[in-house]
């Protein structure tokens, strides 16, 4: 019996200062319902996707920061999307700011958290590798503050065995890092969910610019062959508050192939039915990983 895992990846536009968290979870409840009509059993939401990407303003309020964080989850706005996911016995991945008090401190994450079918949290993950800057620096045509805004995550690389398959999250930057999905792979991982924002311009190096959707489209498709894995790679694209995001949101076979991919920057669900057991004859052969890595010669990847 093939194990076969229909997900969908569900991209979404730009999300405006304005607009509130019911609005979004809306639209998050417009793409669950596409979904399901189309079969899934699992939907991939972005990073951060209930709120504008916020990270891009210095604010030195700090009640003003975490009025875009999430104090529990689900919440009053989100419980409707946990509902409307178990009535649909869908499950999903979404993104969010995480604040959390614990031991007496008050932490903030860039989280994502995988819900089951029946509406319950199976996983969590918090973002490790956190780009950008601390402080403000006025010069730049926008912020890019997660080193001020979040703590790098304390959850390690999880894969979770969810959903029929080894289920394993990351977020935005992470993506970039071969570190990130090896440290799953190692783990056996068969499907890999990660959101981002990924703003076309970069301040610091604008000569990379042009080449955002390809960056974007390489890291995934090398981090899907190499540890012979899904990857379901899904943008917040589009103009929002005036910086333009990459979409190139796709769902990446253990082949290093797209399978899907959007073609537009707005709200937009693509599909695919993922066979699970696809990386099964990379994982014995090229990729065996006990029989062909070295790690005694990678010792310089932990020690510095
Ligand atoms: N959200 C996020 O991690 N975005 C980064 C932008 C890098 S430029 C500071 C990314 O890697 O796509």
């Amino acid at each position: 019996m093939p194990r076969i895992l229909t997900v969908g990846a569900a991209q979404l536009g730009p999300i405006a200062l304005t607009e509130t968290r019911a609005q979004v979870v809306e639209r998050l409840i417009a793409h669950l319902r596409e979904a399901a009509g189309r079969g899934c059993d699992l939907v991939v939401f972005p990073e951060l996707a209930l709120t504008t990407f916020f990270p891009r303003w210095f604010m030195d309020d700090q009640a003003k920061v975490d009025s875009f964080f999430e104090h529990e989850m689900p919440g009053p706005d989100t419980q409707p999307l946990f509902a409307e996911a178990k009535r649909l016995r869908l499950a999903f991945y979404l993104g969010y700011a995480e604040l959390t008090v614990e031991k007496g401190q008050t932490r903030r994450f860039n989280t994502s958290v995988l819900v089951d079918k029946q509406g319950a949290i199976l996983g969590k993950y918090r973002k490790i590798h956190l780009p950008g800057h601390a402080e403000n620096e006025p010069w730049r045509a926008f912020q890019h503050l997660e080193k001020r805004y979040f703590e790098t995550g304390d959850l390690g690389f999880p894969v979770f065995d969810a959903l029929g398959g080894r289920i394993g999250m990351c977020i935005c930057n992470d993506r970039r890092w071969p570190e990130t999905y090896r440290v799953m792979g190692l783990q056996d991982v068969e499907m890999v969910l990660l959101g981002y924002n990924t703003p076309v311009h970069n301040p610091p190096a604008p000569e990379h610019d042009r080449l955002g959707w390809f960056h974007n489209q390489l890291v995934m498709q090398a981090g899907a062959y190499q540890n012979a894995t899904w990857v379901v790679g899904v943008a917040k694209a589009g103009n929002e508050e005036g910086v333009p995001m990459i979409g190139g949101t796709q769902i990446i076979a253990p082949t290093g192939e797209s399978v899907a991919v959007a073609v537009t920057e707005e709200d937009e669900l693509i599909t695919a039915a993922c066979d699970l057991d696809l990386g099964k004859s990379y994982k014995q052969s090229v990729f065996d990983f006990a029989r062909h890595r070295e790690p005694a010669h990678y010792r310089l990847i932990i020690e510095s």
